[in-house]
């Protein structure tokens, strides 16, 4: 009998137990952060549910309003938001959101605030639903300077100040993926229980990798750093192996795989899009947080992602992230192309 794999069946991290024991670190937390992740845990598990049985509830097709994107919004994306704005306003732990499918911030009333600001989006890549290819949820947090009189510079802030952040992928499992600033843990929906177990604890992005990640379709609209790095890929000039392409166009997805087999994920400036097409505050930040603490890189073609300063809840930039290695020749490719413009 192998006891040590006994005994790991029949002592179970739950991603609970995993949060109160960060707590404990920390004697002067009070478990707000404890109750505020256990609401977030309740909406990923209500969407995962939601999402393994859209094609049966006759939840697919068009919700029939448009997202502040400009993009068809589908019932899924709607009913996720909804799930995720109640469960946590109802924490008591919040006091401003600022979500994906909702075009202005939304002030928690003052009765139900508490001291987070949470960004979200609620259903990321759900173009992607109808073939049902992965999809998730990806979240972050922030303290706001002042609870009682919350300002929307309280979610406006430099990615550098998150406290923590994650993503719920909704694939083949539920798999989430967390970081409370000190590493990234990623925990497996186990079905017949209901608790996300720890299943890759510690996670750290490989120091180089052999994937490469993003649209090249869009090729012809690129910079030349960006084109040229993609030529390096395919065409490497060191002798060392071409690197395989992988892109399934959900962003959770591949960031997912990029975090566990290494590589980069990049969705650079383009010529149609001059700031990226990817959202900073619930899309570039959470992912670069996650990149950075599992010790690999984030960068926008210009700077550390995570020192970007948003000016609007939607906005968008660039972004490169992925393995260390990876990341520190993108940005020697960026320099020099500053240096010959100088
Ligand atoms: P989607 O449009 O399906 O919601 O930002 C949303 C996103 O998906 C990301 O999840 C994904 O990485 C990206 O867009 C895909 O964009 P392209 O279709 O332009 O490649």
């Amino acid at each position: 009998m192998d006891h040590a794999a006994e005994a790991q069946r029949t002592d179970l991290m739950t991603i609970t137990r995993h949060v109160l024991n960060e707590q404990s670190k920390h004697p002067e937390a009070h478990g707000d952060f404890t109750i505020l992740l256990n609401h977030i845990v309740l909406g990923c598990k209500f969407v995962c549910n939601a999402v393994q049985k859209a094609g049966l509830a006759k939840l697919l097709g068009l919700g029939g309003e448009t997202n502040v994107q400009g993009e068809a919004q589908k019932k899924l994306d709607v009913l996720s938001n909804e799930v995720f704005v109640k469960a946590l306003i109802s924490s008591g732990r919040t006091c401003i959101l600022a979500s994906e499918e909702n075009e202005e911030a939304i002030f928690v009333e003052p009765s139900k605030r508490g001291r987070y600001c949470v960004v979200f989006d609620p259903l990321d890549g759900s173009s992607n639903i109808d073939c049902g290819v992965s999809v998730g949820t990806i979240f972050g947090i922030y303290m706001a300077k002042d609870k009682t009189n919350p300002t929307l510079d309280d979610v406006l802030q430099s990615g550098k100040n998150m406290l923590a952040a994650g993503y719920c992928m909704y694939g083949s499992a539920c798999t989430l993926v967390l970081s409370t600033g000190n590493g990234v843990n990623g925990f497996t929906l186990d079905p017949s229980i209901g608790e996300f177990i720890l299943t890759h604890p510690d996670i750290k992005v490989p120091k180089k990798g052999k994937i490469y990640s993003t649209n090249e379709g869009n090729t012809k609209y690129w910079d030349e750093p960006t084109a040229k790095y993609v030529e390096k890929c395919k065409f490497p000039k060191d002798g060392s192996s071409p690197k395989s392409l992988r892109y399934i166009g959900s962003m959770v997805a591949d960031v997912h795989r990029t975090l566990l087999y290494g590589g980069i994920f990049l969705y650079p400036a383009d010529r149609k899009n001059p700031n990226g097409k990817l959202r900073v505050l619930y899309e570039v930040f959470p992912m670069s947080y996650l990149m950075e603490q599992a010790g690999g890189q984030a960068f926008t073609g210009k700077q550390q992602a995570l020192e970007l300063l948003p000016k609007k809840i939607h906005d968008q930039s660039p972004i490169f992230l992925g393995s260390y290695d990876d990341i520190e020749e993108i940005k020697s490719l960026y320099a020099a192309a500053e240096e010959t413009k100088a």
